[in-house]
């Protein structure tokens, strides 16, 4: 070959290399529901995960994740905005609490009750609106929780594809909420795909869209409902096909809520694996960053070793801790654990910088890109963290120290909170209170606590429940 064909086609080759590297990465985030540490990959013996376990054994594990809340609503309105549920205005569940009594909602009840008329304040910018400028197509698949009144839902707020849910549960099979028809396919309720599981219908909507953009850089948010219980009037409401059953059988007892609970975390961990297999098929490895989290502690299923104290509503560990899995080959290294502390409030920012999306100007992030974190070339700048839950706890965490006031449901106000102290770093599962012996370090953490609630309240009145 002449030397100038030679220059030409090192030329070409260089720029291919440097268009290939140019190219911002899919950013793909799998958040499940009520799941907490039910997977293989951070211990559970008995809970049948393997594709959960292999993004673990692909990518990188993170032990000191927490989310912004122990419960559904507040955790993700947190992770969607990456601003505090208390400064976005999110910090409750939106819910038709008479349920809970025994009443069923007319149809004319349900259209102007709280689930129809709530959501995340508009002028909130979620991870869609902050994406969509750097070239992305988005899209929703699952349990959005923001709202279904229009104006809430996800086609307004950042994505171009949306099949879900805007409440906060379903029935798995007839996609209603304690009879009232919630599945949505873009801005109108649908019933078109009633009778399908709903982990499978996310999962072929997922695998769907990854094929139809698989040119362009795309992100998909895939926010299971699983294995969060199904919203209807049956007592026993685990729903899962019965296949998935068979994995558990014979050593537990196919009849229990509780192995019904494992087969619902073994249908979405396969969808998971569909969701790799394709990404394999594609070649789209390594200009793909994948994200896992669960969106709050356990539930009441018990059929393994619990590790951390309490689970969803709670504010201890168990409810407020959970795993993070973190998966892009060639950028994020393989089989690694990470025990810096880490927040879902790191979510937005990261994908934002992994996309090179700017930050909008004028909005107060509340993370930070944790990308270099989870690559192992920097530590956590994260020195503290704040949760409100006004139904059940306030709470923070300085350094290794977290302080964690508690009061029955629905009791704040009404009777002393129980106020506890513990060291992390000695005592992960909180077993030793240590108020007593410890009470400078009981005031510290208050007076930080104090601090962040004055900023949260000074902030712009938002949402749902801020007195605006
Ligand atoms: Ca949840």
């Amino acid at each position: 070959m002449c030397s100038f064909r030679r220059l030409v086609f090192t030329a070409i080759f260089v720029a291919l290399g440097s268009l290939a590297a140019a190219r911002p990465p899919n950013l793909i985030l799998i958040v499940s529901d009520d799941q907490g540490f039910d997977l293989g990959a951070f211990g559970s013996k008995q809970f049948v995960t393997p594709h959960l376990d292999r993004m673990a054994a692909e990518g990188v594990r993170a032990t000191n994740f927490y989310v912004t809340a122990s419960v559904c609503t507040p955790s993700r309105s947190g992770l969607i905005t990456g601003r505090y549920p208390q400064r976005n205005g999110t910090y409750e569940m939106i819910r038709n609490n008479m349920v809970n009594y025994g009443h069923r909602y007319t149809k004319a009840e349900y259209a102007i009750s709280p689930e129809m008329t709530l959501g995340l304040d508009v002028r909130e910018l979620t991870f869609g609106d902050v994406l969509r400028p750097a070239g992305y197509r988005n899209a929703v698949f699952g349990k959005w929780d923001m709202g279904q009144a229009r104006r809430f839902l996800p086609l307004q707020r950042g994505f171009d594809d949306f099949v879900g849910h805007g409440n906060n549960g379903i029935d798995y099979y007839t996609h209603e909420r304690y009879g009232a028809p919630s599945m949505f396919r873009g801005n109108s309720l649908s019933i078109a795909d009633q009778g399908t599981y709903a982990t499978d219908l996310f999962r072929r909507e997922a695998v769907g869209f990854i094929r139809a953009h698989r040119a362009r850089p795309f992100f998909l948010y895939l926010p299971f409902n699983a294995p969060h219980s199904a919203s209807n009037l049956e007592k026993d409401s685990n729903q899962v096909p019965a296949h998935y059953l068979k994995k558990y059988y014979p050593a537990l007892d196919p009849a229990r809520p509780a192995t019904k609970y494992a087969g619902m975390v073994t249908a979405m961990d396969e969808a998971i694996g569909e969701i790799f297999g394709t990404l394999r098929e594609l070649a789209l490895e390594r200009d793909t960053l994948v994200i896992f989290i669960s969106d709050n502690g356990r539930t009441g299923a018990r059929i393994d070793e619990v590790r951390l104290r309490g689970g969803k509503a709670s504010g201890y560990e168990g409810g407020l801790r959970v795993p993070l899995i973190a998966w892009w080959p060639g950028s994020i290294p393989a089989g690694k654990t990470t025990h810096e502390f880490l927040t879902a409030l790191e979510i937005l920012p990261t994908l934002a910088g992994a996309a090179g999306a700017k930050l909008p100007a004028g909005v107060t992030y509340d993370g930070f890109d944790m990308l270099p974190v989870l690559k192992g070339t920097t530590g956590s700048p994260r020195r503290e963290m704040f949760w409100d839950w006004p139904d059940g706890y306030q709470a923070a965490r300085v350094g290794n120290w977290k302080w964690l006031a508690s009061t029955p449901r629905g009791k704040r106000g009404e009777v002393p909170a129980k106020e506890e102290i513990f060291d992390l770093d000695a005592d992960p599962g909180e077993t030793k209170n240590l108020v007593a012996s410890h009470a400078g370090k009981v005031a510290e953490l208050k007076a930080a606590f104090a601090r962040w609630q004055a900023e949260m309240d000074a902030a712009e009145p938002r949402g749902p429940f801020r007195d605006y």
